[in-house]
């Protein structure tokens, strides 16, 4: 069972952005590093990625940190981590992301991010687990993130706050992606609110606006790390094909295995890129 938590991001008349300043602090503290240069969030597949990064130099359980949440699932431990990398970058590794689908509102969905700005990185790498809707994409294959389509109806701006969203999802930091590997393909992600997977039909409405990955999460991290002025770098691990474009039914079992087979792979292309930055 989880303990009911408090959290100050829930409480009215708090400011988000000075919660995410005291978690930054508070990670500044336990680790004594001061400014961090580049966030990921990992997502569905890509755990063990920060592992080839660099050494892990500190373990946060996410939870001691101001705002974030307890994971979602049981016996799961969300952390923190910090890496030093090869050639002295420090990476901040956010293994512990509060999905929208929870239902403790955007503004903890987005803590995350909020904070490791306030760690003063100026990338952010959001990785995750998702559908793909192109069929050549076989379970396994990374895709970078061209643009996205926000299905949720929520934001986590508030009030009258307007932001461009054109570039979200940075041409350079894909470019230098590509770099690394001359072979991968881009898409639209779709971020449908989830925990469902889609029907046939919301498939394909999603491929007819657009959409070439269906998905939980992004969308509302990349549009409040471009709040904070970061930099984007968007990938998904196409761990099953779409509802309807795939033939049998979607199994979670199945989204676990197309991870675990396509770890090794990605992780590579995740440290490489950030010894590229
Ligand atoms: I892993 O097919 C994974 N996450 N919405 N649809 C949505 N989210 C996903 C899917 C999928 N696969």
């Amino acid at each position: 069972m989880l303990t009911t938590d408090t959290n100050p991001l829930d409480a009215p008349g708090t400011d988000p952005f000075e919660i995410a300043r005291t978690a930054a602090a508070e990670i500044a503290e336990f680790t004594g590093v001061a400014h961090h240069d580049v966030a990921l969030t990992l997502g569905s597949g890509w755990g063990k990625a920060a592992d080839l990064i660099g050494e892990t130099t500190h373990t946060i359980p996410a939870q001691d940190i101001t705002g974030f949440s307890a994971p979602a699932l049981e016996g799961h431990v969300g952390t923190l981590r910090s890496v030093l990398t090869p050639d002295g970058k420090r990476a901040l590794v956010i293994g512990a992301r509060t999905h929208y689908y929870e239902g403790h509102g955007v503004r903890r969905v987005v803590h995350s991010v909020r904070t490791a700005a306030a760690t003063g990185a100026k990338t952010m790498i959001l990785t995750n687990g998702a559908g793909g809707i192109k069929e050549h994409w076989t379970p396994g294959t990374p895709v970078l993130i061209s643009d996205h389509i926000n299905l949720t109806a929520d934001s986590p701006l508030e009030g009258a706050t307007f932001i461009d969203l054109t570039d979200l999802y940075s041409k350079r930091l894909r470019d230098l992606a590509r770099t690394i590997d001359s072979s991968l393909d881009d898409g639209v992600y779709c971020q449908f609110r989830g925990p469902h997977y889609e029907t046939p039909a919301e498939v394909q409405m999603a491929k007819t606006i657009g959409g070439d990955i269906v998905g939980m999460s992004t969308a509302l991290e990349a549009i409040a790390a471009r709040q904070a002025g970061m930099e984007i770098l968007g990938l998904s691990l196409i761990t099953n094909l779409a509802a309807g474009i795939q033939k049998t039914p979607l199994s979670h079992q199945e989204v676990i295995e197309a991870g675990r087979e396509a770890e090794p792979v990605i992780s590579a292309l995740l440290a490489r890129i950030v010894e590229a930055l």
